[in-house]
């Protein structure tokens, strides 16, 4: 029977039995040995409502009740009545009593680098280095490495559990470092094809960033409210910046961006109407900012300084949290924390410029831009909406909205190709996958390569020749296509792919892609 049936039948005789759930005295004995005493995460993952919510899949009752597949989460409900479960999940979707500390020692005492980790000279392979695609399979929390010309998987390695976001390449494309919602960074070596080590940054965390000199790895968190920056060398602690508004409101941090030509960090806050600007170019040497910048940086601590990363804050009008830049990183497009606009903050001279006309909830960070005609646009999909927009980078104007079959999640492009593709995340057409003529900006083609089952996310390859997709699904698998013709080339299996990443597209900021 299955697990809902269950619940209802099972639910009123143990009410008839007068059975007490203790839901946190269950905890302790069946779950604390994985899942650590406070909830935090240990063998399995965090049972929080900051980690809890955000995964897709089955309800945790059912988790409890029959165990997850393809992982070391056994079911319970041999030992638990349906009653005791559901008190259960519902006990570990309330917040934390008080917020835990992760402070640097914490962070450090996490580390673990692995002693069988030999640096090869070169790599152990004799594909394309810049080719290198990482696909991220979600199904089963691995990635596959792929051969951008002949799709051959290198190697599949074991990530953290439910990576988010996409992972980082260092400016060489050598070292890529990935991180899951629970705060844990990965460094792998795609030349040795071996992991280098992890440590936990954060206890809920959102996505990386990497400085434009490699050497370091900011970690947006939301728990707890701060910014971890880690060395890339050996994932040590550089410093974990605590967030707190102007006015003292602490703060999560909804996601931090690389701003490589002005050798900072941006990020994207939640809970306070500002934007923070973290440098790593080392005090006193700020001038580095066009328009010399040093009266708008708030130094934190005693002055010369107390810290290699300044911080510079620029209140907003209004709370902004999911970012685009301009390819010179003058220009920040960010998206309203309500969903029904945004606006344009120019980082010079820390002022807004312009609203743009953005209703339901775009979805900027999935943006990429193109030339078309005499100048530049940037697309974005809302998720709320089942359109894509285009707007005009001088103006700000919005040129076009493209309508779709339903709200998207994910747009690329390449400079080689005149398409861009974007999917169609939610709702009865998730099947679906735009292709739009760049120029016309009208849908050209909508591939359906498999009814029924979600597709989604595309990267291209190298020479932007061939377009990679995900079938979103457990049994899923990567569709490559030859970008030209549309046409269907190879299938490779995965369990549920989500992101694909290629190595130059991503060290070179291709237009094509979000970064
Ligand atoms: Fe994401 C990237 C925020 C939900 C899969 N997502 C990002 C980025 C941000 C973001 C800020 C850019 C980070 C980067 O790459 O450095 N995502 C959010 C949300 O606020 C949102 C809507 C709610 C939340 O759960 O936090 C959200 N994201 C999801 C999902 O539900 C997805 C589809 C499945 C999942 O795995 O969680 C999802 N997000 C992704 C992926 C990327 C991403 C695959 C990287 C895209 C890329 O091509 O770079």
């Amino acid at each position: 029977m299955k697990w809902g049936a269950a619940v209802s039948m099972l639910a009123l005789a143990a009410l008839a039995t007068n059975a007490k759930a203790d839901p946190a005295a269950d905890y302790a004995d069946l779950c604390a040995d994985c899942h650590g005493e406070a909830r935090l995460g240990g063998v399995g993952p965090a049972l929080i409502p900051e980690t809890l919510k955000r995964m897709r899949g089955p309800r945790i009752a059912a988790v409890i009740a029959e165990g997850r597949v393809a992982t070391q989460m056994p079911g319970f409900e041999a030992e638990l009545d349906p009653l005791r479960i559901e008190e259960l999940a519902g006990w570990l979707k309330s917040p934390l009593e008080t917020v835990p500390d992760w402070g640097e020692a914490d962070i450090i005492a996490s580390r673990t680098l692995d002693e069988d980790y030999v640096a090869a000279d070169a790599p152990i392979w004799d594909s394309d280095p810049m080719n290198i695609t990482l696909a991220v399979e979600t199904g089963d929390h691995h990635v596959s490495v792929l051969d951008g010309d002949t799709f051959e998987v290198l190697d599949r390695f074991e990530t953290p559990f439910a990576v988010h976001g996409g992972p980082k390449f260092d400016p060489q494309g050598r070292f890529v470092f990935i991180m899951s919602r629970d705060g844990w960074v990965q460094k792998y070596d795609i030349w040795s094809l071996k992991q280098v080590g992890r440590v936990r940054a954060g206890l809920n965390s959102r996505n990386i960033a990497m400085s434009g000199d490699g050497k370091w790895l900011a970690v947006a968190n939301y728990l707890p409210n701060t910014l971890t920056i880690l060395s890339t060398e050996d994932l040590s602690v550089a410093e974990v910046h605590e967030i707190k508004g102007k006015d003292g409101t602490p703060s999560r941090v909804s996601a931090v961006y690389q701003a490589p030509p002005r050798q900072s960090f941006v990020l994207a806050l939640k809970d306070v109407p500002e934007i923070w600007e973290v440098s790593y170019a080392k005090f006193p040497d700020m001038n580095i900012f066009a328009g010399g910048l040093a009266h708008d940086w708030k130094i934190e601590g005693p002055v010369p300084q107390d810290t290699d990363f300044p911080i510079r804050r620029i209140t907003t009008p209004d709370y902004l949290d999911d970012f685009f830049f301009d390819q010179s990183y003058e220009y920040v497009m960010g998206a309203s924390r309500k969903g029904d606009g945004g606006q344009v903050i120019d980082l010079v001279i820390g002022q807004k410029v312009s609203d743009l006309d953005l209703p339901g909830m775009p979805h900027l960070g999935s943006g990429i831009t193109w030339k078309h005609g005499d100048s530049t646009v940037m697309a974005t999909p809302h998720l709320k909406d089942g359109v894509i927009s285009v707007i005009d980078m001088e103006s700000w104007d919005t040129v076009k909205r493209i309508k779709t079959e339903g709200p998207g999640f994910f747009m690329r492009s390449h400079e080689n190709s005149p398409y861009v593709w974007a999917d169609v995340f939610f709702g009865p057409n998730k099947d679906a996958m735009h292709v739009i003529d760049k120029q016309s900006l009208e849908i050209v083609r909508t591939l359906r390569p498999e009814p029924g089952a979600t597709v989604a996310h595309v990267e291209f390859t190298r020479d932007g020749k061939h377009a990679l997709v995900s079938i979103w699904e457990d049994d899923g698998a990567v569709i490559v296509y030859d970008a030209a013709t549309l046409e269907e080339v190879k299938r490779l299996p995965m369990r549920k792919p989500s992101g694909k990443y290629n190595v130059w597209n991503k060290i070179t900021f291709s237009e094509g892609t979000s970064h």
